[in-house]
């Protein structure tokens, strides 16, 4: 038996392979050559309590002369020339078809054909000149979140500038006063739900210390995309994808550092919600915000940081525990995939009947007014009373290839509920199989969806054999 929310997705894959394959971003990349080895870094000697050698001052000090590069996932850098002493970047604002996880095709809004765009990285005391093109139906401008910038260069439509009309440019250029983790985005609010942001890092021009050996950047998107649907319904307040720089667990490339490296992560939020960012194994320090860098005497221990709408929160810790760690939103409906009311058995028990039209008679239900009888009280579930017109069309069991996989202990249906897509635990670890996930326990994909990553804390051999495995295998 199958469950309706796989064969859901199945539909879905054949769709993507009639359209053909999807723009598929560079997974993680290998930036080893910056980070690796940095044999003053404390965290990978001595505890942090222990004085420095002047040796090892003097280390420190030539290491400076590196800024480590931040890692984006899943997304690339924006390439630039330098002009005249400035930095020029080619900044296309265009559809992008784009994959949230294996087969689920999207037709969205981004940069450069990548959504979220490429990340911009510079530094402080830059001058930037950022050559806009519109190729969007509609009109755009660009607005370069947080960066004090002349007003004429601010990309508000109307009050600093004209609207960019389809098919022109617009030229922005300034100088870079300030650093840390801002980005760039439309200033049209419907685009920003097509997924027009990016990620616009300006390093200080001395490293912040204590310093770090990785540095990465995450973007969190909320999507509201109906069933056999690819276009975004930037209408709609019910969002049934949630993706960490354009994908959706299990599909998000993990971080990988190494055992002992002190690691910093910028979190930035362009959406509709909040969202509560947890991560499992290590405490953290948050270090900045959206303003840039907090003042050490201000800075709060955590393992969950809030990171709101339009914000930008960077949390360092030193990766002490050994393990793959998740980092993820902690609410629950953006813990899953395609958490919608209108997948699952509720709507395929009963495919191609009439829908009930309001909102009142809605919710998902398909027999009856919402508070009926016939719906029972427990929308679904089944809490042993008072549920009896429910009947069990359970999402379990597994798929026969999962359910040979060492991911299955116990009776399939055991304890499962009736009806709900949120009891569904499907694994799909050979779909989005790439270095970054080897060795990975088998069936880690089951409880890895919607706004999920991992961070693996690596032995250095572990480490050293994934990079192996990426070489091998060229370019990701
Ligand atoms: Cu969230």
């Amino acid at each position: 038996m199958q469950s309706s929310r796989r064969l859901f997705l199945r539909g879905l894959a054949s769709l993507a392979s009639a359209a053909g394959t999807a723009t598929a971003v560079s997974a993680q990349q290998d930036h080893s050559a910056h980070t690796a080895p940095n044999p003053a870094s404390p965290s990978t000697t001595a505890p942090s309590s222990t004085a420095p050698t002047p040796a090892a001052v003097s280390s420190r000090r030539q290491a400076d002369a590196r800024v480590v590069e931040v890692i984006t996932p899943d997304v690339p850098k924006m390439p630039w020339r330098m002009e005249n002493g400035v930095k020029v970047f080619d900044i296309s604002v265009e559809h992008v078809r784009t994959e949230f996880i294996p087969g689920r095709v999207v037709d969205a809004w981004g940069f450069n054909g990548s959504v979220p765009g490429p990340t911009i990285e510079v530094t402080e005391g830059d001058r930037v000149r950022l050559v806009v093109e519109n190729k969007l139906p509609e009109p755009f401008s660009m607005h370069w979140h947080g960066i004090e910038v002349p007003i004429e260069m601010d990309g508000m439509p109307g009050i600093s500038q004209e609207p960019i009309a389809p098919g022109g440019r617009f030229v922005y250029e300034f100088t870079l006063a300030q650093n840390g983790t801002f980005f760039y985005h439309s200033h049209m609010a419907m685009q920003e739900m097509m997924g027009l942001i990016g990620l616009f890092i300006i390093h200080p021009r001395r490293p912040h210390t204590p310093y770090v050996d990785r540095d990465f950047g995450l973007i969190l998107q909320e999507w509201s995309i109906l069933p056999n649907n690819t276009i975004p319904n930037t209408l709609a307040m019910e969002f049934n994808w949630l993706t960490i720089n354009g994908k959706a667990g299990p599909a998000t490339t993990p971080m990988l550092v190494k055992l002992g490296e002190r690691v910093r992560i910028r979190i930035v939020n362009l959406g509709m919600d909040h969202h509560p960012m947890h991560m499992h194994g290590h405490q953290f320090t948050v270090t900045g915000t959206e303003g840039g860098r907090i003042q050490t005497t201000a800075y709060e221990p955590g393992n969950t940081v809030l990171v709101g709408v339009a914000q930008a929160r960077d949390i360092e810790f030193v990766a002490k525990n050994a393990g793959d760690w998740h980092l993820h939103c902690h609410l629950p409906h953006h813990m899953m995939n395609q958490m919608a009311s209108m997948v699952g058995p509720l709507m395929t028990s009963r495919a191609n009947l009439a829908r009930p039209g309001t909102m009142e008679s809605g919710l998902g239900i398909h027999d009856g007014h919402a508070l009926s009888d016939a719906a029972g009280t427990a929308f679904g579930r089944a809490v042993n009373v008072g549920a009896e017109a429910e009947r069990s069309v359970a999402n379990m069991p597994l798929s026969t290839q999962a359910q040979a996989g060492a991911q299955t202990r116990g009776a399939p249906n055991t304890g499962m509920f009736p009806g709900y897509p949120q009891d569904m635990f499907m694994t799909m670890d050979r779909e989005v199989e790439k270095p970054e996930t080897y060795g990975l326990r088998p069936g880690w994909t089951g409880g890895t969806m919607g706004m999920m990553t991992i961070i693996r804390v690596l032995t250095p051999e572990m480490f050293d054999r994934i990079q192996e495995i990426k070489a091998g295998r060229g370019a990701q």
